[in-house]
């Protein structure tokens, strides 16, 4: 579907966009369409919920930790069942991948798509007021409806999926997402608690000049990535981490710029998740004319082993990636 038949009128609501936009959605039966609506509503409550926590007590640590072992924060756990419900009662999902829960879950819906979400990344910011955000993949179940759900329904590769986006919980609240055909970007008004449609056909920046990376654990990088923060030094670069994966790639898509979490010592395959982080933002990337590998490899070609598989990331502008890849 050439761009040019996307109704593109910034401040058109999401709904009425994906409604113009329907036949581009493959099996334009409606039900990814759907999908989306229960996303974005969900993302509201979510919105709520954030907008809140300072004044009710939903803020801190739960005590408890997630799949990967990370501690859980209050907002993580209320995203998650937030979103599990809308998904399970928006009945268009068989089943569910998210960072808060060990194996998948099984929704007993006769939905077609499979979902891989991390609610809320970045949480351990909640309490000091910093930008977070909610990542999502969408991908078609293998499977025959109405049969147990099977790894092949679950395991699928970047470049299995059919939807993909962020929502950007900041200084205002944007949901980001590609259906394949072009990035677009929507603001929320939450006077009127809808989504309007403010960057239509987002695209990366071919090249830039802003680095995102922890140097915390530095003396445990490669040396090609040593080199290559170098380089960005010696370039005079401009060096923002923010913490919080969806804003620091939210930031470096509009201006570019490239994100890396490399291998370190602690984390000696990388710290961020295939399913649910860097698939969605490797296909948005690509969509939007940049680049997502693990510093060698496409992202999207990953073969999937466990629901939680971690992977180094290096994603942003096309030149800025390929330059990082050329000191490893
Ligand atoms: P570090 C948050 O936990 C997260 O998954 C991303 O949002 C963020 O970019 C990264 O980890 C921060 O990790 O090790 O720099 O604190």
């Amino acid at each position: 579907m050439e761009q040019s038949r996307i109704a593109h009128s910034i401040g058109i609501a999401l709904d009425r966009f994906i409604k113009n936009n329907q036949e581009q959605f493959q099996y334009a039966s409606g039900e990814l369409s759907q999908l989306l609506r229960d996303i974005a509503l969900a993302s509201k409550v979510v919105n709520r919920e954030v907008n809140k926590a300072g004044l009710i007590d939903i803020m801190g640590a739960l005590g408890s930790q997630n799949s990967a072992g990370d501690q859980q924060q209050k907002l993580d756990v209320l995203a998650n069942i937030r979103f599990t419900r809308a998904l399970s009662k928006g009945g268009e999902v068989c089943a569910l991948i998210s960072e808060e829960t060990e194996s998948f879950v099984d929704l007993n819906n006769e939905g077609k798509y499979v979902i891989a979400i991390d609610p809320l990344d970045g949480s351990s910011n909640i309490d000091v007021n910093v930008s977070i955000g909610t990542i999502f993949s969408v991908y078609r179940r293998k499977s025959p409806e109405g049969t147990p759900i099977k790894d092949i329904d679950i395991l699928q590769k970047g470049s299995e999926q059919v939807a993909a986006g962020y929502i950007l919980y900041g200084s205002s609240t944007m949901l980001v997402y590609t259906t394949g055909h072009g990035v677009n970007g929507f603001t929320y008004e939450p006077s009127l608690g809808e989504y309007f449609l403010s960057y239509p056909d987002l695209k990366m920046p071919e090249d830039g000049k802003i680095f995102s990376v922890n140097e915390g654990p530095y003396n445990s990088f490669s040396t090609g990535m040593k080199n290559y923060i170098s380089y960005c030094k010696e370039k005079n670069f401009t060096a923002r981490y923010i913490g919080s994966l969806v804003a620091d790639f939210h930031r470096n898509m509009l201006k570019g710029g490239i994100y890396i979490y490399p291998a370190t010592n602690k984390d000696p395959t990388g710290k961020l998740r295939l399913m649910y982080e860097c698939n969605s933002l490797a296909f948005i990337a690509e969509q939007a004319g940049g680049s997502a590998t693990n510093g060698k490899n496409r992202i999207l070609d990953i073969e999937p082993r466990t629901l939680h598989q971690r992977t180094p990331f290096y994603v942003g502008s096309k030149r800025m990636v390929e330059k990082a890849e050329s000191f490893e």
